[in-house]
């Protein structure tokens, strides 16, 4: 497994789970600490940065939540011109990640059901953007019940995908939701095997992992029996800062991992 740490290029995530919130900072720390990888969270497709200005870290993924935060737009919008907004906000988010060799992350866009629209009419929207989008890497990931009420257990995403045929799409398992959502996490990863594309590493309140009280044990047991081999990357509150919440991210990494 591989590590990575999250970066938000945008002030509409400044409240947001993010342990940096400038590149240089991000850059500087994450090579000074030996992360792999940055997860990047641009406001706009054109605001990713130069390769060249990542001083030879690879990135993890690229976040799509601005499509939401910032404009608003929806895979499950009652609005059909949103929602042809939305998938062209992921179609241009998914050429400027090709230069990293990164995958989409869809967290926030997918929206919920509700208010006159029905679930089943809220999923075919979501299944038909994410076949759309389908020869791109797309990282699917369910959110606990108060981002989302479409998908938010693994097992209901793995499902999701069988029932729409959704071959090109992996999940993301994001331990803070999972928290939330799953009877047991490290059996919902064996469940969901190798539909799990990548991990937000994150403790029970979303502070860096060993800030909380999940037991990480099972669940780093249960991705090395299914094989994971991806990124393990910190989507957790700068708390108490940045410097910090990175620092015991690469510890629990090492303790975990290597
Ligand atoms: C995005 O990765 C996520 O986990 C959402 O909860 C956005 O905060
Ligand atoms: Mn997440």
């Amino acid at each position: 497994m591989k590590s990575a740490v999250t970066v938000a290029l945008d002030p509409c995530f400044a409240a947001g789970p993010f342990v940096f919130h400038d590149l240089p900072t991000a850059v500087e720390q994450a090579k000074q600490l030996g992360f792999d990888a940055l997860e990047l969270f641009p406001g706009d497709p054109q605001s990713l940065p130069d390769p060249a200005a990542l001083g030879g870290l690879a990135v993890s993924a690229v976040g799509s939540g601005a499509g939401w935060v910032k404009h608003k737009l929806s895979f499950t919008s009652p609005d059909a011109d949103v929602r042809r907004k939305a998938k062209q906000f992921v179609r241009d988010l998914s050429v400027a990640a090709a230069r990293f060799n990164a995958p989409v992350i869809i967290g926030s866009m997918q929206g919920r059901w509700g208010d006159g629209l029905t679930r089943d009419e809220a999923l075919g929207w979501l299944a038909e953007a994410l076949a759309e989008l389908g020869d791109v890497p797309l990282l699917y990931e369910p959110l606990n019940r108060y981002e989302t009420n479409l998908i938010c257990t693994l097992a209901d995403g793995v499902d999701f995908f069988t029932r729409f045929g959704l071959t090109n799409v992996k999940l993301l398992a994001d331990l803070f939701h999972m928290n939330i959502e799953e009877a047991d996490m490290a059996a919902a990863i064996r469940s969901a095997g190798s539909h799990v594309g990548h991990v937000h590493f994150a403790d029970s309140n979303r502070r860096a992992v060993g800030g909380g009280h999940t037991d990480l044990g099972p669940v780093l047991a249960a991705l090395n029996d299914v094989g994971y081999a991806g990124y393990l990357s910190a989507e957790v509150f700068p708390l108490p800062d940045s410097v910090a919440a990175a620092t015991a991210t690469m510890t629990a990494f090492r303790q975990f991992v290597r």
